[in-house]
């Protein structure tokens, strides 16, 4: 199945890749509230795959709601400083007929969250759809061509595990006096 067909949430399934172990990982989740009817169905997605997968929903998995797409770079540096996270998911929706500045806030977004990512060896997931439309937007958040935010949780959960095996082994630093 070619990434133009594939339904966004089929990306959730991580069966070929061996499911991590996530009990003990923590993400931070930041939402865009512009278009809120939309990245709340990413939230719930990711929320929902999280879950599916075993994360401790009450203690390890941290959401806080920011203006718009903007501030989710903003979001995510304040939130792995604060909350050392395994992996932040990012999720906003910007939609082109909405701001003719489309472009520069997408682009900016999304180099904000890979700049981010490679600064703090942090995972910044960009679950931001950039669609033409409304409808489009839609239709990737919980309709009939699935929802970003399983895909983008399913992301952040793969670079967490990565993150997490690449890590020096904290046993190390602890020496056995005897
Ligand atoms: N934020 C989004 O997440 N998606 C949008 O489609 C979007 N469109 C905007 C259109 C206009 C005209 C303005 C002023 C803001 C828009 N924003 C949007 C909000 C933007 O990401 C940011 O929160 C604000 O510009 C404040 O910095």
């Amino acid at each position: 199945m070619t990434a133009k067909t594939k339904n966004l949430s089929a990306y959730a399934e991580l069966s070929g890749e061996g499911a991590p172990d996530i009990r003990d990982m923590t993400f931070a989740v930041a939402v865009a509230d512009w278009n809120p009817e939309v990245t709340e169905a990413l939230l719930n997605g990711a929320l929902n795959t999280l879950s599916k997968h075993g994360a401790d929903m009450e203690n390890n998995v941290h959401v806080r709601h920011v203006p718009g797409s903007f501030e989710l770079p903003q979001a995510a540096s304040l939130m792995i400083e604060g909350l050392m996270p395994d992996a932040v998911i990012c999720l906003g929706c910007i939609i082109q007929g909405e701001t003719r500045h489309f472009e520069f806030i997408a682009q900016a977004v999304a180099q904000s969250c890979l700049h981010l990512s490679t600064e703090s060896n942090t995972p910044v997931i960009f679950g931001v759809l950039t669609t033409d439309t409304h409808e489009q937007a839609k239709e990737r958040a919980g309709g009939s061509h699935g929802n970003k935010g399983d895909e983008a949780a399913a992301a952040a959960i793969r670079m967490a595990a990565l993150k997490v095996e690449m890590d020096p082994i904290e046993d190390d630093i602890f020496f056995d006096n005897e």
